[in-house]
């Protein structure tokens, strides 16, 4: 199998994964998070907010990710989450999953 078909079906599971827990995620933000302030962080986007709705981590961050992770777009240094200078990558696409979960927050 070559690397790209490995990264296809790693992406691939994280997705299956992530359609499981997008609404208890979603569920989880709405009761914790302020979505008017929780986004914004000295007058720029959060981490992990790339829809820049106010919400990191939300279901359209995780698509976002997922498409750059997948090659849909060039990813910028805002899809790496982990600083290990690789955008998009399947330790970013893990941490994002964890934190559309509340296990981690993206700071
Ligand atoms: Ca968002
Ligand atoms: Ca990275």
């Amino acid at each position: 199998m070559s690397v790209k078909i490995k990264q296809l079906v790693v992406c691939l599971a994280v997705l299956a994964v992530l359609t499981m827990f997008s609404a208890l995620a979603l569920r989880a933000f709405e009761l914790h998070v302020n979505a008017e302030t929780a986004g914004v962080v000295n007058g720029s986007w959060a981490n992990g907010d790339f829809n820049h709705n106010g919400i990191p981590a939300d279901a359209g961050d995780l698509t976002m990710m997922l498409n750059a992770a997948v090659g849909k777009f060039i990813a910028d240094e805002k899809y790496d989450l982990n600083a290990n200078g690789i955008s998009a990558d399947a330790a970013d696409l893990a941490m994002m999953k964890d934190a559309s979960v509340g296990k981690i927050e993206l700071l």
